[in-house]
C-alpha cells in the first residue's frame, strides 16, 4: 500500500541568507584569501599594500592595536572561535594569523543589489530583510507546489537551489536557503546548515529540528527575554512549547507571552512585504538655462512655489504628511548645496511646505547662478498617527534587525 503523501503546507516561504557576506565579498577581489582565517573591521590604514612583485601584503590580526570590533569574519576564522561584535584585540589572542582587512561598503551594497535581483528573476515577491538576507514567497512560484518522484516538497527543493546556483552566477557567492510554511522558521531554517545550506522544513520537522535549538534562536527572543527564560529553567524551543502559558503570561505580559507560545509552536502568518516605506519625497527641477536669484526672482520664484505645490499634492496623494522640510539647490559649476529644517508639527499643505523651504533658502548664499531646484519633506508619518514620530520608533522596535527602509528619495 502506498504511503500517504503529506499535504503540503498553505504557503512556502523561503529564508535566503548570504554566507559571511562581507568577507566573501572581500574573498572575491583577494581570492589568495580562499580558505584562510580573514576578519573585516579595520580602518583603511589596514588595507593590503601591493608588493614590487605584484603580490599583496596583507595585514595580520597580530599587529593590531586599538578598539575595532569585529564585523564579520569567514568561516576559517570562526573556527578560532572569532565572531562578529569581537574586539579585534580579543580575536587577535585567539587567531593571531588571521588577515584583517578595511570594510568596504560600496562593494557589499553592490553585490547585495546584484544578489536580489538574481533572485527576483526567479521569485519575484521578495521582502528586502538588510544588506544580505530577504524572505522569498514561492508559493505562487510555477514549479514550487510540484512534487518530485515521492518528495511533496521535490519542486520547493529544486527551485531554492535554483536560486542558490543563480545568485551564484550572479555574484560568485554563497548563501543559505530554509525553505517552510512561514517567516519564523525559514529564518530558523536558513541557519541551520550553513554555509551554503538549504534546509527544508515541515511542520512535522518540529519536534526534532526545531524544539531542540536554543530559544534565542527565535527572531524576537532577545538577550533580556532569553535570559529571564534561561531563568525559569526554559532553555529550548521545545522547553517553551511545554510552558505553561499562565507562567509565560505572569512574567511577559499577555501580548508578548503568546507569542512567544505562537513561536515555540511554530506558527507565524506575518506575509512577506514586498513594499517598503518610503524616507522622504521630493520634487525637483532642472531650469532650462540658469537662472539667478535676484534678476530672476520673479521666474524663481514660480518654480519654487509650484514645486512646494507638486510635492504637496503627491503627500496628498500618498497619504503622508512630513516634519522635515528640505530644499536642494544645483550651482552653475554642478556645485550642489542641501538645508532643511524640522517643525513642531508635521505638514501637508503646499503653503506651509514653501514657508519651511523659504526658511532654508535663507541660508543659503545665492550670488551664483542656479542650474537646478528640489525641494523635499522627510520625516513622514501618516495624518493621524497619534504621534509622528512614533511611527519610526516603533518601527525600529518591532524589527531590530530590519532592513532600512529603501531609500526612495528622489534627491538628497
Ligand atoms: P550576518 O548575515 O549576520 O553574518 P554573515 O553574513 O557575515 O555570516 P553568516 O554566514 O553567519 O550569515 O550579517 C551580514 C553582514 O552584516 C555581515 O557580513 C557583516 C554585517 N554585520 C555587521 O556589520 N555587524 C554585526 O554585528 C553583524 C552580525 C553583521
Ligand atoms: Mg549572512
Ligand atoms: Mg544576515
Amino acid at each position: 500500500m502506498a504511503e500517504p503523501t503529506p499535504a503540503l503546507p498553505d504557503r512556502l516561504i523561503a529564508h535566503l541568507d548570504m554566507d559571511a557576506f562581507y568577507a566573501s565579498v572581500e574573498l572575491l577581489r583577494y581570492p589568495e584569501l580562499k580558505g584562510l582565517p580573514v576578519v573585516v573591521g579595520g580602518r583603511r590604514a589596514h588595507a593590503p599594500q601591493l608588493r614590487p612583485d605584484g603580490t599583496r601584503e596583507f595585514f595580520k590580526l597580530a599587529d593590531y592595536t586599538g578598539r575595532g570590533v569585529v564585523t564579520t569574519s569567514t568561516y576559517a576564522a570562526r573556527a578560532f572561535g572569532v565572531f562578529s561584535a569581537m574586539g579585534l584585540m580579543k580575536a587577535a589572542l585567539l587567531a593571531p594569523q588571521a588577515i584583517l582587512l578595511p570594510a568596504d561598503f560600496d562593494a557589499y551594497r553592490h553585490y547585495s543589489r546584484l544578489f536580489k535581483d538574481a533572485v527576483r528573476e526567479l521569485a519575484p515577491v521578495i521582502e528586502d530583510r538588510g544588506i544580505d538576507e530577504i524572505y522569498i514567497d514561492l508559493t505562487d512560484v510555477p514549479g514550487a507546489r510540484d512534487p518530485v518522484g515521492h518528495d511533496p516538497l521535490g519542486g520547493a527543493r529544486a527551485l531554492a537551489r535554483e536560486i542558490k546556483n543563480s545568485v551564484w552566477r550572479a555574484t560568485g557567492l554563497t548563501c543559505s536557503i530554509g525553505v517552510t510554511p512561514n517567516k519564523l522558521l525559514s529564518k530558523i531554517g536558513s541557519e541551520l546548515e550553513k554555509p551554503d545550506g538549504l534546509t527544508v522544513l515541515t511542520m512535522d520537522d518540529l519536534p526534532t529540528r526545531i524544539w531542540p535549538l536554543p530559544v534565542r534562536r527565535i527572531n524576537g527572543i532577545g538577550p533580556k527575554a532569553g535570559a529571564k527564560l534561561d531563568s525559569l529553567d526554559i532553555h529550548t524551543i521545545g522547553d517553551l512549547a511545554a510552558a505553561p502559558p499562565a507562567l509565560l503570561a505572569q512574567h511577559f505580559g499577555p501580548g508578548y507571552s503568546l507569542w512567544l507560545h505562537e513561536a515555540a509552536l511554530g506558527q507565524d502568518d506575518r506575509p512577506v512585504v514586498t513594499y517598503s516605506e518610503p524616507v522622504s519625497i521630493s520634487r525637483e527641477t532642472t531650469f532650462e538655462r540658469d537662472l539667478h536669484a535676484k534678476r530672476d526672482r520673479p521666474e524663481l520664484s514660480r518654480i519654487f512655489t509650484a514645486l512646494c505645490e507638486q510635492l504637496a499634492s503627491d503627500l496628498q496623494r500618498k497619504g503622508y504628511q512630513g516634519r522635515t522640510i528640505g530644499i536642494k539647490l544645483r550651482f552653475e559649476g554642478f556645485r550642489t548645496v542641501t538645508r532643511d529644517l524640522t517643525l513642531e508639527l508635521p505638514v501637508q499643505d503646499a503653503a506651509a511646505i514653501r514657508r519651511a523651504a523659504g526658511l532654508c533658502l535663507k541660508r543659503v548664499d545665492l550670488s551664483q547662478r542656479l542650474r537646478l531646484l528640489g525641494v523635499r519633506v522627510g520625516k513622514l508619518s501618516r495624518p493621524g498617527d497619534v504621534d509622528s514620530t512614533r511611527r519610526s520608533r516603533s518601527a525600529a522596535n518591532a524589527a531590530p534587525n530590519g532592513p532600512k527602509p529603501e531609500n526612495l528619495r528622489l534627491f538628497s
